[in-house]
């Protein structure tokens, strides 16, 4: 059950990258400022973005994000280029890309949650 769901979410990622390459390489480079956001802890769901005081599952941002783990446990962020981590209280950077984030060690109905930067 855990890994059908983690590969299903891996599978939109690879499909949603491939199709979104060729857009990705039309678009020039434009300065955006780097936009945080927060995941937080919250059952049910154990994890969410918070944005404007609502916990919330999907997210979209322009140009970079920063995304700072208020989650209890550690954070895998995927995506079609590999595997990051972010460790409690910590942040990283993303670009441009579609990433799906999920806890370390998360229960299997715990929330996937879905980033596009675009
Ligand atoms: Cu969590």
């Amino acid at each position: 059950m855990k890994i059908s769901t983690l590969a299903l979410a891996l599978a939109a990622i690879i499909f949603a990258g491939a199709f979104g390459a060729s857009q990705a390489s039309a678009t020039t480079s434009h300065q955006t400022a780097t936009k945080t956001l927060k995941i937080v802890m919250s059952d049910p769901g154990c994890h969410w973005f918070k944005i404007g005081g609502k916990l919330v599952t999907k997210a979209t941002a322009k140009g970079r994000v920063r995304l700072v783990d208020l989650d209890e446990a550690g954070l895998k962020v995927a995506s079609r280029n590999g595997m990051r981590h972010i460790a409690v209280g910590k942040s990283i950077v993303v670009g441009r890309g579609k990433y799906v984030i999920m806890m370390v060690g998360q229960a299997s109905d715990d929330n996937y949650l879905k980033l596009t930067v675009r």
